[in-house]
């Protein structure tokens, strides 16, 4: 796409490894140490087992693997490897405490200054454009939005605080718009950071089908409640029913209904449900009964990439919905500069080339597909970033929320979850098939 001289990447690399840190650092300094290696929920790990893992990833392909360096510790490789313990068992571990983990990562970010300043970014496929730190830095950013996770499903006084997203959402051209059937590009083979699954770019069909312009509203979703959707069988799958009975879910997670309608709980702070803001934490399971019970469908995950990138006019796929330049802040809703999504319509200058808005950033959005290879794939540079959960009980999630960084998202960028999973920022927006008369 553009061509950076060495130094010019490694400027790159640097203020997004500089950025990453801030955050991560600002995540743990946030609360005590008996809050940094409590488990706060059983899905998630206690924020100084992140922290420690992001300097422990960085050290094993930054300081070992690029720069062919010894180990700053050799003793906790096995401590932080994440296919080794479950979160749910995390505590229990012989951790670093948190004074330790701040020193290591710092130790280890020291040395990867010095291999980033002594690295030809070129040669081995895995430095080339800078990738190894690229991933790193994604790494980083991921478990900080895992972190923030935690943070939501922290208990006690509010610790991080934002100001709201601005509240001029504007009026939406339409409700829904229709994406031409035929071909586009899905994935990437350009894109210097893109991850493994991303890859390559291939020709991807789809039908032609309407999607909504805008994520579905706290408001909407109520109306679902209130219509009795959680208790009729007939909108749920039947996998979706039995987790619906077995978990007793009755409203979004954070949700609790008292006697002036319902509030959530956002980071510590008790609020009304805002009706025009997407509704977040809710799994799978749910939005597609929501979108059931609408007479609608989630999107598929080529349906999602299509109306996100595919430009009718050129015929070509954008790296972004807006076009090819990077988010800034008119863009979307990214990078916990807000600790919550804006209302629905806002962000007019993000929207798709046919006019869809919002899809990168406030919420992840559930889409209906598993997570497979694209034709093509090659595990890079490690099986276990993707190949292991290919055929897993997943979903697939996409756009980004509120608490991704633009750096660890893109047009392309793949999430996936379980499908019960609701502790993430995800919510949803609809789709439906066309008929052959809406078809011009
Ligand atoms: C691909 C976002 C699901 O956050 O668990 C982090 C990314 N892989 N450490 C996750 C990841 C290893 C992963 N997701
Ligand atoms: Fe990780």
């Amino acid at each position: 796409t553009e061509n950076l001289t060495a130094e010019q990447v490694r400027e790159r690399v640097a203020e997004q490894l500089r950025r990453s840190r801030a955050r991560s650092t600002a995540l743990t300094d946030a609360v005590d140490e008996d809050d940094l290696v409590r488990q706060h929920s059983r899905l998630m790990s206690p924020l100084v087992w992140d922290l420690a893992h992001i300097g422990n990833q960085e050290e094993l392909w930054l300081v070992r693997d690029v720069g062919g360096r010894d180990p700053v510790r050799s003793d906790i490789d096995e401590l932080y490897d994440a296919f080794q313990h479950a979160r749910a068992d995390r505590p229990a571990l012989p951790l670093l405490k948190p004074r330790e983990a701040r020193t290591y990562v710092r130790e280890v970010r020291e040395k990867v200054f010095d291999v980033l300043e002594r690295t030809p970014l070129e040669g081995r496929r895995l430095v080339q454009d800078g990738f190894a730190f690229g991933m790193i830095v994604q790494h980083e950013q991921q478990h900080d939005e895992t972190m923030l996770a935690t943070h939501q499903l922290r208990t006690g006084t509010p610790v991080l605080h934002a100001e709201d997203p601005p509240r001029a959402a504007e009026p939406l051209p339409a409700r829904e718009v229709l994406v031409p059937g035929g071909e586009f590009t899905m994935g990437t083979s350009t894109e210097p950071w893109a991850l493994d699954n991303e890859r390559p770019a291939h020709a991807a069909h789809v039908d032609a089908f309407f999607i909504d312009t805008v994520p579905v509203s706290n408001g909407e979703y109520l109306a679902f409640i209130d219509a009795g959707g959680y208790d009729d069988p007939r909108w749920w799958s039947e996998v979706g029913w039995a987790h619906r009975q077995g978990a007793n879910l009755v409203a979004p997670r954070f949700w609790e209904r008292g006697p002036a309608g319902w509030h959530r709980t956002r980071f510590g702070v008790v609020e009304q449900v805002p009706l025009d803001e997407p509704v977040v934490h809710v799994c799978f399971h749910e939005a597609q009964a929501y979108a059931n019970w609408a007479g609608k469908r989630l999107p598929t995950e080529v349906e999602w990439e299509k109306a996100a990138r595919f430009d009718p006019a050129t015929g070509r796929s954008r790296r972004w919905p807006w076009g090819d330049e990077d988010p800034g802040p008119e863009h979307a809703n990214l990078g916990q500069r807000h600790l919550r999504p804006a209302p629905v319509g806002s962000y007019p200058a993000g929207a798709s080339a046919l006019g869809v808005r919002q899809l990168m950033g406030d919420v992840w959005e559930w889409c209906d597909s598993d997570l497979r290879p694209y034709p093509g794939f090659a595990a890079f540079p490690y099986r276990e970033y993707s190949e292991v959960f290919f055929g897993g009980d997943y979903k697939m999630l996409r756009g980004g929320s509120f608490g991704t960084d633009a750096s660890a998202v893109r047009g392309t960028f793949r999430n996936w979850d379980h499908p019960i999973r609701r502790q993430i920022f995800a919510g949803f927006r609809l789709a439906r098939d066309a008929r052959p008369d809406e078809v011009r």
